[in-house]
């Protein structure tokens, strides 16, 4: 497949000389408990739109399961392979999305604002009545489940975002965002061998640190699971598949850091993280769809699986996962 994504955030727009960069969301809306912005928190309303093979979607679909919102937010799950209009609903039956009836999910955009031919992501919202996008704001989403959804959590939902740990969650997910959630793809995706080596630097200078906070300390912050905890897995359990090897950020594996791969493991094996995982989705994806760096689009066949599963010990750190909560079923 030629270049699917070549004007999308995540395709393949970075060749030219142009550094690597991110585009930021267009629609920036939040879906509130007072409704401010026009859509108010509401069972049953909304559509959460995701491809498995995205990290910034994925961190929405952990965070749903974790907070149990599956009832009030039901979900929509995009082949993993984008075609030139983008996200597309062939997983469902005649390829349609049977809630909201889209074929794809550039028609959601469409009908938010007619005419858009700006970037179609996921992670993405829908008001299901109207069938119009109402946020791809993949840095909020979340945050907004943690602490707007509240009246619609699951008894026994952890707290994602405790108020007392704001600044420090935010400012470990400032890190981790720059030098790893995107240093990865400034590092895949870089135009020039500085800017790869300069993102490859960061890249594994943050791992370093994160491993050295993580070697004593169950989770990023405070004894809990935070959202901070749910941004790094996103990238962790993405790591030897597809970053490694096709983006380059191969000064190790993931299996190489004692510390990181046994807390990735934990969360893999914790309800709510690894049962949203398909790492088919993940190799598919990355490997056929970014034809610029994989212009075969041979999806490698490993690496093996079968190590996250086993014993991590992590309990022996201490650390509450659910706080006073208790796991999702
Ligand atoms: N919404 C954000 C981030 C989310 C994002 O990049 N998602 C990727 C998938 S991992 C995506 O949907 N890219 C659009 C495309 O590949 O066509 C953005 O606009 O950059």
């Amino acid at each position: 497949m030629s270049n699917p994504t070549g004007s999308g955030p995540d395709g393949n727009a970075a060749y030219g000389h142009k550094p690597f960069k991110r585009s930021t969301s267009h629609f920036a809306d939040r879906i509130t408990a007072d409704g401010r912005d026009g859509w108010p928190v509401e069972a049953g309303r909304y559509r959460l739109v995701v491809s498995r093979a995205c990290p910034w979607a994925s961190r929405a679909l952990v965070s749903r399961r974790l907070l149990g919102l599956e009832d009030a937010l039901s979900l929509a799950v995009a082949d993993p392979i984008q075609d030139d209009r983008s996200w597309r609903f062939t997983l469902d039956e005649g390829g349609r999305d049977p809630v909201l009836g889209i074929s794809y999910l550039s028609e959601a955009y469409e009908a938010r604002e007619s005419g858009y031919s700006g970037g179609v992501s996921v992670p993405a919202i829908v008001d299901v009545p109207s069938g119009k996008l109402v946020t791809n704001d993949f840095q909020q989403i979340t945050l907004d489940f943690a602490t707007e959804w509240t009246a619609l959590h699951r008894p026994g939902a952890p707290d994602l975002y405790p108020e007392r740990l704001r600044d420090e969650i935010d400012e470990v997910m400032g890190g981790i965002y720059r030098d790893v959630n995107n240093g990865v793809y400034r590092a895949g995706f870089a135009s020039s061998q500085d800017e790869y080596e300069t993102a490859y630097h960061d890249v594994f200078r943050r791992l370093d640190l994160v491993s050295g906070r993580l070697r004593n300390q169950r989770y990023l912050v405070g004894e809990t699971i935070t959202e901070a905890d749910i941004r790094l897995f996103t990238t962790l359990v993405r790591f030897d598949a597809v970053y490694h090897g096709h983006f380059k950020c191969n000064r190790s594996k993931l299996t190489e850091d004692p510390v990181l791969w046994a807390y990735a493991r934990d969360l893999f094996q914790t309800p709510g993280f690894g049962d949203t995982v398909d790492f088919d989705h993940i190799k598919q994806h990355y490997y056929r769809v970014h034809t610029g760096i994989n212009p075969t689009g041979i999806v490698p066949l490993g690496p093996d699986l079968t190590g996250w599963r086993t014993p991590h010990h992590r309990e022996q750190l201490g650390g509450r996962p659910f706080g006073d909560g208790t796991p999702p079923a």
